[in-house]
């Protein structure tokens, strides 16, 4: 028997029963413009509250040059791709001049793009083929530090203690005879003290500045009137060039306390998870005028510009403080990434989630994979399906299927819930992490501050596999390799080869993206728990569109005469069963 597009077979049911809910792609409405329509306001129907947010790598997306590391070029040239796929917006990675110590995030230049990665003239291309084909681009905003190697940071270094020069970062005197204990005993997040101590301009040990992450990234001081005033006009710098907004990295984090009090140790020293959200580093109250002075200039913008924050903060209510009307437009949903599989625990994420944004006006933004973390295919396979820190999640044995298909039923779940849904490239082919990569392939910085106990994030950024076949696997062209070599397989899991199958999760990804872009009941904020067994997510929103997802270890029977819209299941169990770790869309 034939299959069909959805993962139901043509004698279960019909592939999409309801009128204007065709799986077709957005190229047929392909003229449509970003600067057009009603959904540019702050209202109810702006873009932002209901996009889809397709994350971009730009390291690991498409290498057009062939040096083996992504590019702009690549990107341009994948469009059509994210068009096809019915993203809404695309958000890339930072792309600035930088040493790449971070993948980028050591930004020694905000203004320009780096030669590995193209010109300010590709740049200026790819914004106007993605407006061309309806696609906002966001930038990665990164203010909490700059790259060692930054002029600003290099006259800090020439100059004396108390400068002009040293007060754009967190310089102090060390504690203890001759100075040469750290000012406090603050952990930096890749491992390792947030502090270094520099040698003075005459040769003698000096001071200490903090960073929050690796030593090439010393921490910005916000409270200096000059970098409230440099990042106001690299903002400026991107709006005026066309750019739609920002994700804004590490948005909870910029301010500290700076009495730089000690706080008591965290329990895995070394771990990425060291920091804790209520730690004095984070979600400091001289962050919400910034955001404030930063969503007025996005609003002086015709199409206003919007600003997505990578909030990490201790509580619901602390989040939705940072997506009040004259705030950040939305904050990426950590806690649902961070759930575990459990019913109990989805359901809290999401009861919390929807209360506190509704309680501010603001649309929740949901968000289960990013490039920090591990991919959901291979985290929800595992005996701890949640996040807690690499050193304790890693290595642990992974039932791969059992991953792969809670990972289909968890995108089902992210697309119909109320508000915006981020989906990092990759995540549309139920890509795994690749936790095998050889040591000496790893450059993540966390693997060395770790002492070599924590491998890091390069197995979520394993470059994209386009074509079928051996690597590159069409991520760039001719044979040259990828900068993160890719697993054996890769191929299989590659665009091509997944474009062709009807069971694929890109097809599933497809077919859930065109009915959430069609289905008017998914545009909104209504939402209702329906009643359900133990173990299952059931929620209805406008328009009579449900969702269920088997989070038990018993099958579901969907109910008797609904017209189904997708299942995550492929290929689809027998009948109106649906089996554990598996979703569904229907009417009733
Ligand atoms: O990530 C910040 C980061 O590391 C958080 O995930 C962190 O674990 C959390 O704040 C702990 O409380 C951003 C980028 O996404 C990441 O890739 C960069 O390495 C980092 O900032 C530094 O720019």
């Amino acid at each position: 028997m034939e299959p069909t597009p959805s993962g139901t077979r043509p004698s279960d049911r019909p592939l999409v029963a309801v009128e204007g809910i065709a799986p077709s792609s957005r190229s047929s409405n392909a003229s449509s413009t970003v600067d057009a329509g009603p959904a540019q306001g702050p209202g109810p129907t702006a873009w932002w509250r209901r996009a889809v947010v397709y994350q971009i790598y730009i390291r690991s997306f498409a290498d057009a040059d062939g040096d083996g590391i992504g590019d702009v070029e690549g990107i341009r040239g994948r469009l059509p791709y994210l068009r096809d796929l019915g993203v809404d917006a695309i958000w890339i990675t930072p792309w600035y001049r930088s040493p790449m110590v971070d993948g980028g995030y050591d930004v020694a230049d905000h203004e320009d793009i780096d030669p590995l990665f193209g010109t300010l003239a590709d740049a200026d291309a790819l914004l106007a083929d993605a407006h061309a084909l309806g696609i906002r681009v966001l930038l990665d905003l990164v203010p909490n530090h700059t790259s060692a190697a930054h002029p600003w940071f290099r006259a800090a270094l020439a100059g004396n203690p108390g400068s002009a020069e040293r007060s754009r970062y967190v310089f102090r005197d060390g504690t203890g005879p001759g100075g040469d204990v750290p000012p406090n005993g603050w952990p930096s997040i890749f491992g390792g003290p947030a502090w270094t101590r520099v040698t003075e301009p005459d040769g003698t040990p000096g001071q200490w500045y903090l960073h929050t992450f690796d030593p090439q990234q010393p921490d910005l001081d916000w409270e200096t009137p000059a970098v409230l005033d440099a990042f106001a006009a690299i903002i400026r710098h991107w709006f005026d060039r066309g750019v739609d907004g920002f994700r804004v990295d590490v948005a909870s984090g910029m301010f500290k306390d700076y009495r730089l009090a000690d706080v008591p140790p965290a329990p895995a020293p070394g771990s990425i998870r060291y920091i804790a959200a209520d730690h004095p580093l984070m979600d400091q109250p001289g962050l919400h005028p910034l955001y404030r002075a930063w969503r007025a200039i996005a609003d002086t913008y015709e199409p206003p510009r919007v600003l997505l924050g990578e909030v990490h903060v201790s509580a619901p209510e602390r989040l939705a403080a940072y997506v009040r009307g004259d705030e950040l437009h939305g904050a990426f949903n950590f806690p649902f990434l961070r759930a575990t599989w459990d019913v109990g625990r989805l359901r809290d994420v999401i009861d919390e989630t929807l209360a506190t944004h509704h309680a501010v006006g603001a649309a929740p933004s949901w968000v289960l994979n990013c490039h920090d973390e591990t991919r959901t295919a291979t985290r929800y396979g595992r005996p701890f399906t949640g996040i807690r820190d690499r050193l304790l999640d890693d290595g642990q044995s992974v039932d791969a299927a059992l991953g792969l298909a809670r990972a289909r039923a968890g995108a089902l779940l992210l697309l119909a819930l109320p508000g915006a849904a981020n989906v990092y490239q990759g995540e549309e082919l139920g890509l795994p992490e690749v936790e095998d990569l050889p040591v000496g392939a790893l450059r993540d910085p966390v693997w060395e501050r770790s002492g070599r106990t924590i491998r890091g994030r390069d197995g979520c950024r394993v470059p994209l596999p386009w074509t079928d076949g051996a690597p590159p696997c069409g991520f760039g062209p001719g044979d040259g390799q990828p900068w993160l070599p890719q697993p054996a397989g890769w191929g299989a899991r590659s665009v091509e080869a997944q474009a062709r199958d009807p069971f694929s999760t890109l097809t599933l990804y497809r077919h859930a993206l065109a009915i959430r872009r069609r289905h008017p009941g998914l545009g909104g904020t209504a939402f209702a728990w329906l009643p359900s067994p133990d173990g299952v997510l059931h929620f209805e929103r406008d328009g009579g569109f449900r969702c269920v997802v088997n989070v038990s270890g018993e099958p579901f029977a969907l109910p008797h005469r609904s017209s189904l819209l997708v299942r995550s299941d492929a290929p689809a169990a027998p009948g109106d069963l649906l089996p554990p770790g598996a979703a569904a869309w229907y009417l009733p």
